[in-house]
């Protein structure tokens, strides 16, 4: 990591108001690196984040798709009279070059505004998810007049199911980092599951199931709420793209729903929480209903399970390739994290026949 220096001069590059005096980590993200930066009156007034460029590849597509989203937004907001809209959408502030983004040499870095008052959750109650589902609802109605090609593809294939599955194949034949062994039971657990688990890309392919511009990423803690658990804003944009409805849906009950953690070594501890996955969903069903199609709205909990499995798929390969891909906190992190997303996958599929019974009252 950079010095507190090396952090200074970075900031600098940056159109700031105030005067940085420090950049301190912050959250708890598997890709890039977020730094909180504090100013000369001692409040935090910016984000500074290092952007994965081995992962987002394209970085001047990825802060364009950035800055169309939230310009659009905002534009959203002022024309429904929405008060207090910097608290309500991320403010990227412009390199002093002009550009969206400063390249060190080495790293590309990017600076937004810091919401102040705001504060993200990786556990929520029924209360914050049913407000959760609101938000992405609403996130996706807000951007659904975009137009077709407005956004690059930032991963392209990113949650493309089929695609997945090759990768994982790939690595399974390569086996570079010898652990498939080690691994065999949840290969053939994951082998079992892949045809039921490609079905959007076939009904996308029959034309019965359409693309919409979708976050991608609706972990809990993508979300940011205020000082009375109302939603102020949904952050970590770097994945808004075309794709499909049930990845948002999927993977809030992927985190939301699990009484667990994500990377639990407590299998013991993962489980679906009912009551969230209602919140959420009756939420959601509020500001998204008007646009889903019959299909998509019973589909919904496959949504989970769907998302839920490509994490464990994900989490598998990364593991069988000799972690080239999420950060890891100690060696068998990954295998650790898919441990816990196949139990969650599992309870999910106990729990399917209560979750599809619960979508009857929209159909
Ligand atoms: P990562 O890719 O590391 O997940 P995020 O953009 O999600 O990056 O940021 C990590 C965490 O930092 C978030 O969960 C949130 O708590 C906090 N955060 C990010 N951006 C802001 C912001 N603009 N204002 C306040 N907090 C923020
Ligand atoms: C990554 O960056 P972060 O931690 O919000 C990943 C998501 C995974 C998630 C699993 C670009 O998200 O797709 O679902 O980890 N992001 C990317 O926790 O791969
Ligand atoms: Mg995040």
């Amino acid at each position: 990591m950079k010095t507190k220096e090396q952090l200074l001069e970075i900031l600098n590059q940056f159109t700031l108001s105030e005067k940085p005096v420090s950049a301190e980590p912050f959250g708890n993200g598997h890709i890039n690196d977020t730094l909180k930066v504090t100013v000369e009156t001692g409040e935090i007034k910016y984000i500074l984040q290092r952007i994965n460029h081995q992962i987002f590849t394209h970085v001047d597509m990825l802060q364009n798709n950035i800055h169309t989203v939230t310009t659009h937004i905002r534009k959203k907001l002022e024309e429904k009279g929405a008060e207090d809209i910097d608290r309500k959408v991320l403010t990227f502030l412009p390199a002093k070059d002009g550009k969206r983004y400063y390249f060190d040499g080495e790293s590309y870095w990017r600076v937004c505004l810091f919401i102040p008052r705001s504060k993200s959750y990786e556990e929520v109650n029924p209360e914050y998810s049913y407000e959760a589902g609101k938000a992405f609802g609403n996130f996706q109605s807000m951007l659904a007049d975009l137009p077709e090609g407005a956004l690059g593809e930032t991963i392209p294939n990113f949650h493309n199911m089929e695609f997945r599955l090759q990768q994982f194949h790939d690595a399974v034949q390569a086996n570079p980092a010898g652990r498939l062994e080690e691994v065999k039971e949840l290969v053939e657990e994951v082998e079992q599951r892949a045809e039921q688990m490609c079905i959007q890309e076939r009904m996308y392919r029959e034309g019965k199931l359409r693309k919409r511009t979708n976050h991608c990423d609706t972990k809990v803690n993508n979300i940011l709420f205020d000082e009375n658990g109302k939603v102020l804003c949904v952050i970590d944009l770097d994945t808004v793209m075309p794709g499909f409805v049930l990845s948002d849906i999927g993977d809030f009950i992927r985190t939301g729903a699990n009484t667990g953690a994500e990377d639990d070594a407590n299998l013991d501890r993962i489980g679906v929480n009912m009551e969230i996955f209602q919140a959420y969903t009756k939420g959601y069903m509020e500001t998204a209903k008007s646009f889903l199609t019959p299909t998509e709205i019973q589909m919904l909990p496959y949504g989970g399970r769907l998302l839920t499995y490509m994490q464990t798929v994900r989490f598998l390969t990364d593991y069988i390739n000799g972690d080239t891909y999420y950060k890891i906190h100690h060696p068998s992190h990954n295998l650790q994290r898919t441990k816990a997303q196949f139990k969650l996958l599992q309870s999910l599929e106990e729990k399917a026949p209560e979750m599809d019974a619960f979508m009857g009252q929209w159909l």
